[in-house]
C-alpha cells in the first residue's frame, strides 16, 4: 500500500480525537473529520452518525486510510453499544469495503481482554494473543470489532491495525493507569506506525507507553515501527501517595480493565 496521506479521522471532536486532529498532522496527514457532534473551528468536518451509511459512504470517498475513534467509549446499555459499536462501526467497514479504502486502524481497548487478571511480580507481560475477555458491553463490541476486522482482511483485502489502547490522556489519573497509560505523544506516533507500517493484514497490538509499570508485551507494536518515548513513572510518586499501591484483595486491582470489571463500573478505573 502506498503511503497514506489523507486520513479521515472519525470521533476527532472526543478526547483522543481531540489529541490526535492536533498532533497527526505533523506526521504529513491531511484529516478529513467526522463526529456526531460538530467540530468547531473545522467548517469541513462531517457531522453525521455512524448509521448514516450514505453520509459515511461519501466521508471514506477518496481516503486513504481511517483512523476509526468514533463510538461509545464507556460501558453503556447494550442496545446502545448495539447501535453505535458494532452497527456503527460495521456500518464504517462497508462503506470503506465499497469505497476501496486500503486501511482502517480501529481503536479496541483494554477491555477487550478486561477479565485478564493483571501481572502480578514476576508474572510475565500479558502476550497480545492472551484469550479475549471481555469485561463489558463495551469491551465485547471491542471483541465485535477486532472479528470485523478480521472478516475484512481475509474476506475482502481491507487492512486493519486494532489498537487496543490502555488509557490516552494527557497524564494517568490512577494508579492502575501508571501500567496503561499511553501519552498523546505516543499515541500519534503509534497511530502513526499504523498506517504506515507495510503489509499488516490484521494486525492486533496494545497501545501504551514504555510504562515502567507496563502488563502487557508491546513487541506487536513495535513490530510496525512503533518507539515509544514516554514513561509514566514520572507520575508515580503523587498517584501512589494520593490513592495507595493496587491492593490484591480489590477486585478493581485485580484484572486489566480495572474497576470496569464490577457491576456497574465505577471510578477510578
Ligand atoms: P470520547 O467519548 O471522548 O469520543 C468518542 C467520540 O465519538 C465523541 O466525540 C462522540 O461524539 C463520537 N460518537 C459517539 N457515537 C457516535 C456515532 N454514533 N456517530 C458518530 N460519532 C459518534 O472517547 P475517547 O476517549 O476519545 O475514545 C476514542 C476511541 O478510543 C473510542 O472508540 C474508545 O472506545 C477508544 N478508546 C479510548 C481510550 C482512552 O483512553 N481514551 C482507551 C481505549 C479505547
Ligand atoms: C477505555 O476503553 C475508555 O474508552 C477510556 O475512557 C478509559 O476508561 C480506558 O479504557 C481505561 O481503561 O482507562
Amino acid at each position: 500500500m502506498p503511503a497514506p496521506r489523507t486520513v479521515l479521522l472519525t470521533g476527532a471532536a472526543g478526547g483522543v480525537g481531540t489529541l490526535m486532529r492536533n498532533l497527526l498532522p505533523a506526521f504529513g496527514y491531511e484529516l478529513r473529520l467526522l463526529d456526531v457532534r460538530p467540530i468547531e473551528g473545522d467548517p469541513d468536518a462531517v457531522t453525521a452518525d455512524l448509521s448514516d451509511r450514505a453520509a459515511l459512504r461519501e466521508a471514506v470517498r477518496g481516503v486513504d486510510a481511517i483512523i476509526h475513534l468514533a463510538g461509545i467509549s464507556l460501558e453503556a446499555p447494550f442496545e446502545k453499544i448495539l447501535k453505535a459499536n458494532i452497527e456503527g462501526t460495521y456500518n464504517l467497514y462497508e462503506a470503506a469495503r465499497e469505497e476501496g479504502v486500503a486501511r482502517i486502524v480501529f481503536a479496541s481497548s483494554n477491555h477487550a481482554v478486561g477479565f485478564t487478571p493483571r501481572p502480578q511480580g514476576e508474572d510475565p507481560l500479558i502476550p497480545i494473543d492472551t484469550p479475549r475477555r471481555p469485561d463489558t458491553f463495551y469491551g465485547l463490541s471491542k471483541c465485535f470489532g477486532e472479528d470485523l476486522a478480521q472478516l475484512y482482511w481475509d474476506k475482502h483485502g481491507l487492512e486493519t491495525v486494532s489498537v487496543r489502547i490502555g488509557s490516552c490522556f494527557p497524564e494517568p489519573t490512577s494508579v492502575r493507569m501508571l501500567s496503561v497509560w499511553m501519552s498523546p505523544a505516543d499515541g500519534a506516533r503509534l497511530f502513526h506506525a499504523a498506517l504506515s507500517a507495510e503489509n499488516v493484514g490484521h494486525t492486533v497490538v496494545y497501545g501504551s507507553s514504555a510504562n515502567t509499570r507496563l502488563w502487557w508485551d508491546l513487541s506487536s507494536a513495535r513490530a510496525l515501527g512503533y518507539e515509544p518515548r514516554d514513561d509514566s513513572e514520572e507520575f508515580a510518586q503523587k498517584l501512589i501517595a494520593e490513592q495507595g499501591e493496587l491492593e490484591e484483595g480489590n477486585i478493581a486491582h485485580a484484572y486489566l480493565g480495572g474497576a470496569f470489571v464490577s457491576d456497574p463500573p465505577v471510578w477510578p478505573y
